[in-house]
C-alpha cells in the first residue's frame, strides 16, 4: 500500500518531527472553482493553515501516485487543466493503474489521507443527498466514505442544492457524529443556519480533538462532520441564494446533468447566476475551515 503514496518533502518532515499534518482535496481546486481563484485560494488556505500551527497537505493523483502534499507546480496544474478526472472512491484504482491525473473528491481525499495517517481534513463542503433523490439514488460516495474512514472533515454543513434533512438522517444512520463548531444547528454553506438542530455542539478546538480521539480509542469506524458556520460578513442572503440555487436545479434537470457532473455543474451554475457572489462566500468560508481545522489538529497531536 505504502508504494503508492509520494510525500511532499513539508510533509514528510512534519511527520517525522510529529507535526499536526491537515489533508486538503483536490477536487474543490479542479471542479469547484475557476481559475485563477483556485488557485490563489489553495495556497491561501495551506498558508492559513501553517499560520495556525499545522502543515497542509493537498492530496491528489499524479503519475500512479497518491501525492500527499502538492508542490506550486501541481496545484497550478490542478487549477489549470482541463484533463484532470473528478475521483472518487471508484476511480481511484483506475486513475493509479493508468496514470492519469486525479482529484479528489471529499470521499476520495479522505481514503488518501487514512492511507498516509492523517485525520483532520479541511474542505468547504461535503457532498450529500441530493433533492429529488428518492428518485434519481443520488446520494454522494462522501456519506459512506463517512461511515467507514477515520478521518474528521471540517467544512461549513452542505449546500442547500443539497436536501439537508435526507443528508443528516444518512449521516445518524451510519452512525456519523456531525458537530456544531459554535452553532446549534447545521450550517447550509453559503448562510450560518438551516432548520435542522445538531445534536453536538462544540465551542472550543479541544472538546472536538477529545471526541474524535475517544471516538477512535473505542474502535468507532467512521469519520465525523464538523460543521463550522461561513463568518457573519461573508454569509449571503438566505432567500437571494434560495432563489437561485431553485433556478440552477432546473437548468440542471433541463440539462438532464446526472452523475459525477451534478455538483460541479451547480458550483459553476451558482457562481454565475450570482455574478460571483457564491465564489466570494466560498472562498471566506474554506479560509475560515482552515483556520478552525488547523487548531483542532494541533491539539488532537497533543
Ligand atoms: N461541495 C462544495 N464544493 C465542492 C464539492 C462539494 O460545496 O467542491 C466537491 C467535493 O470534492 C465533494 C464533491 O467531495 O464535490 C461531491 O461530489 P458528488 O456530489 O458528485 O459526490
Ligand atoms: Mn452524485
Amino acid at each position: 500500500m505504502k508504494q503508492y503514496l509520494s510525500y511532499s518533502q513539508e510533509v514528510q518532515e512534519a511527520m517525522a518531527a510529529g507535526k499536526p499534518v491537515v489533508a486538503l482535496e483536490s477536487t474543490i481546486i479542479s471542479h469547484g472553482m475557476p481559475y485563477p481563484q483556485n488557485v490563489q485560494t489553495a495556497r491561501e488556505v495551506e498558508q492559513i493553515i501553517r499560520d495556525n500551527g499545522a502543515v497542509p497537505a493537498t492530496i491528489a493523483i499524479i503519475d500512479g501516485m497518491i501525492k500527499i502534499g502538492l508542490s506550486d507546480e501541481e496545484l497550478e496544474m490542478f487549477g489549470n487543466s482541463q484533463g484532470v478526472a473528478k475521483a472518487s472512491r471508484r476511480d481511484l484504482a483506475y486513475l493509479l493503474a493508468t496514470k492519469q491525473l486525479g482529484a479528489t473528491t471529499v470521499a476520495a481525499t479522505m481514503i488518501c489521507a487514512d492511507l498516509a495517517d492523517i485525520r483532520i481534513f479541511v474542505t468547504g463542503g461535503i457532498g450529500g443527498v441530493h433533492r429529488g433523490a428518492e428518485t434519481t439514488m443520488d446520494i454522494s460516495a462522501d456519506l459512506e466514505e463517512l461511515a467507514q474512514t477515520d478521518v474528521a472533515v471540517i467544512c461549513a454543513g452542505a449546500k442547500s442544492i443539497l436536501d439537508l434533512g435526507l443528508t443528516l438522517e444518512y449521516l445518524e444512520t451510519n452512525g456519523v457524529p456531525v458537530v456544531g463548531y459554535g452553532t446549534d444547528v447545521l450550517p447550509a454553506f453559503f448562510t450560518r443556519v438551516s432548520d435542522f438542530k445538531l445534536n453536538i455542539r462544540a465551542d472550543e478546538p479541544k472538546t472536538i480533538a477529545d471526541m474524535l480521539r475517544v471516538k477512535w480509542d473505542l474502535g468507532l469506524k467512521g469519520g465525523a462532520v464538523i460543521a463550522n458556520p461561513i463568518p457573519e460578513a461573508d454569509a449571503l442572503d438566505k432567500s437571494f441564494i434560495d432563489g437561485i440555487i431553485q433556478q440552477a436545479l432546473k437548468e440542471a434537470d433541463e440539462l438532464h446533468i446526472a452523475g459525477k457532473d451534478v455538483t460541479p455543474f451547480m458550483l459553476g451554475k451558482v457562481k454565475e447566476l450570482t455574478e460571483g457572489r457564491s465564489l466570494d462566500a466560498n472562498i471566506a468560508l474554506v479560509k475560515h475551515n482552515a483556520v478552525v481545522g488547523a487548531k483542532i489538529a494541533v491539539e488532537f497531536n497533543k
